[in-house]
């Protein structure tokens, strides 16, 4: 036998195999980034050239949305592909009900090894058994063993408050272009420099995690993802149903399975990438068990494809498979936006909001509209931040006044022609021509909410049953100024 033929034997024995090759997951996730503000979304102040390349390389989703514009209930969704009031974790700083399984228990089936990198914001600790990898072991856990695929969760700090890294010099102040939202200060300039200066330094890391993944030589069998997260610490963003909360930026690379540079406006959401992922492991998403009973009704707005298989899948999100190998161009009819203010810092005793989106318009119930909405932000003792600017602006100018008052006081529904009204400044909810719109946006919404088990004000005034031991005495002393004080101090 030539030594010709002999490799020629080998090569042809472990063809199969490398074909069928799991493919690796590396998922790099921005904090509090809001969606458009990279270069790949159209920022015109953001230097972001990583994510950027990332772009060039895969596909760009315009349209995909956490249910929850806060760190702890959006990265729990995401783990385990079940909306929040759903898995248990919906207000800030929550955890999972017990046995609730994530992407974990589901790819630890397929045979992956699961780590994560970064910050956690999830319990408990049954439900997310991650195998913990430190930023120095990250090349050593994806190179560690390249005959397992492996799936890599990289969670950045950036740019959540504080902002503190990266160089602000790069950026000039009086030349950023501010969004519509925002009032124009010049201190809220200045603030903002130190937030695209985060932005950088997390682009630094998405470059980082990439050359990891073409130094292991595996990239091409690899799905390389950045997310962006929810949206930032500034007023109509975090913490808000508005799109600029709930929208998020979402870049999928996978050579040769999706098309570089390519772009998708289809609707996916949080809980539709872990069925998604497991679709491309070639697992069956419907066979997997989520440990949560309670979802067999439709949701308003699916996939047409899972008609027939909602019974028999535990998931809430569908996998959006097709969308990303470019075999279809739409997923989800209606998307959804669960906030719970009790229990975040400085909060609203209760103030509960729900949203429902379509393509082109959005409803927003703010169930308790008739108390104020309060957060760390309209708290505003923190003089080193924004705000008070803002308020002193609004002494004399309307537009700011309206963005102030409009922030903290709000209607019962808000209702947004999304066409037109990219921001949702322009409040359509009582236009009697919006009447059958709004109906119907709202009876689905309801449905959504029975589905989820979820009771609006009630379910709200349970959040700290789902946080942690002694949340739940916070949130009674969260009206008195000392405690408000003293977790204003703890943020910073
Ligand atoms: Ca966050």
């Amino acid at each position: 036998m030539s030594r010709h033929f002999l490799a020629l034997m080998i090569v042809l024995l472990l063809a199969p195999l490398a074909k069928a090759a799991k493919p690796n997951v590396v998922l790099i996730m921005a904090d509090d980034q809001t969606w458009e503000d990279s270069g790949a979304y159209g920022s015109p102040n953001a230097i972001t050239p990583n994510i950027d390349k990332l772009a060039a390389q895969g596909m760009r989703f315009t349209h995909c949305f956490t249910a929850t514009a806060m760190c702890a209930p959006t990265r729990q969704q995401l783990y385990t592909g079940l909306f929040p009031v759903r898995n248990g974790a919906y207000p800030n700083h929550s955890k999972v009900h017990p046995g609730t399984k994530s992407l974990v228990h589901h790819f630890r089936k397929l045979g992956y090894r699961v780590g994560l990198s970064g910050k956690k914001h999830f319990g408990p600790a049954d439900s997310f058994p991650f195998e913990g990898v430190n930023g120095r072991q990250m090349a050593q856990f994806i190179n560690r063993d390249k005959t397992q695929p492996y799936f890599l969760v990289i969670t950045s700090n950036s740019p959540h408050l504080p902002w503190s890294a990266g160089d602000a010099s790069k950026f000039d102040a009086n030349k950023l272009k501010l969004a519509p939202y925002i009032v124009d200060t010049p201190r809220t300039r200045e603030v903002l420099t130190k937030y695209y200066a985060e932005i950088n330094d997390f682009d630094r890391e998405v470059g980082q995690a990439m050359k990891l993944v073409d130094q292991s030589g595996q990239a091409d069998n690899t799905i390389f993802i950045y997310t962006s997260e929810q949206g930032a610490q500034i007023p109509r963003c975090k913490w808000t149903c508005y799109d600029t909360g709930l929208r998020t930026a979402l870049i999928i690379r996978w050579p040769k399975q999706v098309k570089p540079g390519s772009v998708s406006d289809a609707m996916v959401q949080y809980v539709d990438i872990v069925p998604t992922l497991i679709d491309a492991a070639e697992g069956n998403p419907m066979e997997f068990d989520t440990g949560r009973s309670g979802g067999d009704a439709r949701i308003p707005g699916e996939p047409d494809m899972s008609k027939a298989k909602r019974p028999h899948s535990s998931f809430d999100g569908r996998s959006f498979l097709a969308v990303l190998t470019g075999k279809a161009d739409r997923h989800w009819h209606m998307v959804y936006g669960v906030h719970t203010t009790r229990g975040i810092i400085a909060g609203s005793e209760s103030y509960p909001i729900r949203s429902i989106r379509s393509h082109t318009h959005k409803l927003i119930w703010n169930i308790k509209h008739d108390q104020p909405f309060k957060n760390i932000v309209t708290h505003g003792r923190d003089k080193t931040f924004y705000w008070h600017t803002w308020l002193a602006k609004a002494e004399t100018d309307a537009t700011a006044r309206r963005f102030v008052d409009g922030y903290q006081r709000r209607p019962q529904f808000e209702l947004y022609d999304l066409r037109k009204d990219k921001y949702e400044l322009k409040n359509l909810a009582n236009a009697p021509a919006m009447k059958d719109i709004k109906d119907d946006l709202f009876e689905q919404l309801q449905a959504f909410m029975k589905q989820q088990g979820d009771k609006g004000h009630a379910t709200e005034m349970k959040a700290g049953e789902r946080q942690g031991r002694n949340r739940d005495k916070k949130n009674k002393s969260n009206k008195t100024d000392k405690s408000n004080k003293k977790n204003a101090a703890k943020l910073k």
